[in-house]
């Protein structure tokens, strides 16, 4: 038998299978298709970015390792995008950082950003059938120092509120141009690194900050707030803490991000969807992989992102919850770091999607908690994947391991090019 025709003839019986369990799966692939990730544009290049102020080591966060063929500009960066579109299935969006512009080689420093500087994105977008997301970047300058938007000097702070305000700005158009809403997440760094006596004051300059950015109101954009447990250097306290912008998001109905490697490594992200759900409009998330702390290690399939697709999807929220992904492994291939992150995401969302439900409500229901154990274990050995090859197959792009020879190919043919 030809290998198309195993896989198509596995998804008949998987079909046939969940059905047993109450569960369409030609739905959950409709579903699926449908899912649009919103692809960070910052692993292709270890987050440098197309200026060349500094790097993002004063920020607390860290991109380790040297391996080559990193993009080294916008057309390496789009042309290493457009590869890994071509490896996942599904219509997915691209999450640019303000730091990306396409400044022509000149030197526009970030309170002088505008949305002309992001007009050949939107326009390469629209060619590629991508939507597009946004962030302001407050690290790597030389302003950026421990605090910025909660600095108590007026001068720095005003320069990163001007930044920010512009960011929104650059969003709208963005939102306006593609007809889909730009989400703008706002992710500062600010803290300090030893015993901190002001935490307050800090914190309510910070708040001030934000009031003030988001004064003007926009209809094509949308605001997303990121918190953090700490950075390097920054570990005794963080301005942007979860319980800030929890606060914040709330009072100010804003979309609160969760990136799952800003938490306690025991902490479950999964158990705060349906919490922030009742309270904040809607949620974005930065998908990643702490390992022993926020490291941003590629994306896997693993329990942590299973869970929290799943409780996702139990919660019916999928047109509340924007699936970002935001991770930056310098140490590997670049592109196979996007396919495996992109890829393992939408497993879990398969495999939340094809969960037992309704019978498995049933007997929760129904006080019959040894039948929902039961049904839960049993459900990790249904055959999800072979509906995850027929996904890849019916939409034409590499089935199971297939991928891995074509990103050697591209790495022969164009990253190892690069030096
Ligand atoms: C940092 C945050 C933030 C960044 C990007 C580059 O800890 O996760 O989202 O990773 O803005
Ligand atoms: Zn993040």
């Amino acid at each position: 038998m030809k290998k198309d025709e195993i896989i198509q003839k596995s998804y008949e019986i998987a079909k046939e299978r969940y059905e047993a369990v109450e569960v369409s799966v030609d739905k959950t692939i409709e579903v699926l298709e449908k899912l649009s990730l919103s692809i960070h544009c910052w692993q292709a290049d270890d987050v440098t970015g197309f200026e060349n102020f500094g790097n993002i080591n004063d920020a607390g966060i860290q991109a380790t390792g040297n391996y080559p063929g990193k993009a080294r500009n916008m057309d390496e960066l789009r042309q290493d995008i457009e590869k890994v579109l071509a490896l996942v299935g599904g219509k997915h969006r691209l999450n640019l950082h303000a730091i990306y512009g396409d400044f022509q080689r000149k030197k526009i420093d970030r309170n002088e950003i505008e949305p002309s500087h992001f007009t050949s994105w939107m326009q390469w977008a629209q060619e590629k059938g991508l939507k597009l997301d946004f962030n302001s970047t407050s690290f790597g300058h030389p302003k950026s120092g421990n605090l910025t938007l909660a600095n108590p000097d007026k001068e720095i702070r005003n320069f990163w509120i001007e930044h920010t305000k512009r960011c929104r700005l650059i969003a709208e158009e963005m939102g306006k141009f593609q007809h889909d809403p730009c989400i703008m997440n706002l992710w500062i760094h600010d803290g300090m690194k030893d015993l901190t006596v002001n935490r307050l004051l800090y914190r309510s300059i910070l708040e001030k900050s934000l009031d003030e950015i988001f004064a003007k109101g926009y209809t094509n954009m949308k605001d997303c707030i990121e918190a953090k447990l700490f950075g390097i250097g920054l570990e005794s306290y963080t301005v942007g803490s979860y319980d800030f912008y929890l606060a914040y998001g709330t009072k100010n109905q804003k979309i609160v991000t969760l990136d799952t490697g800003h938490f306690h490594l025991t902490e479950s992200v999964a158990d705060k969807i349906s919490s922030l759900l009742l309270f904040v409009p809607e949620i974005m998330l930065h998908v990643s992989r702490p390992v022993r702390w926020d490291s941003d290690h590629v994306t896997i399939l693993n329990d942590d992102v299973t869970e929290l697709a799943k409780e996702i999807v139990r919660a019916d929220a999928l047109n509340r919850v924007h699936v970002g992904l935001d991770y930056f492994d310098a140490s590997i291939n670049r592109i196979g770091a996007y396919v495996v992150g992109i890829r393992a995401t939408q497993k879990a969302f398969l495999q939340a999607l094809l969960e037992p439900l309704s019978l498995l409500r049933k007997y929760e229901d129904n006080g019959q908690y040894f039948e929902r154990l039961a049904l839960l274990e049993e459900t990790k050995n249904l055959p999800w994947n072979a509906v995850w090859d027929y996904f890849c197959l019916k939409n034409n792009v590499p089935v199971g391991e297939d991928y891995i020879a074509e990103i050697q190919q591209y790495e022969k043919n164009v990253t190892s090019k690069r030096n």
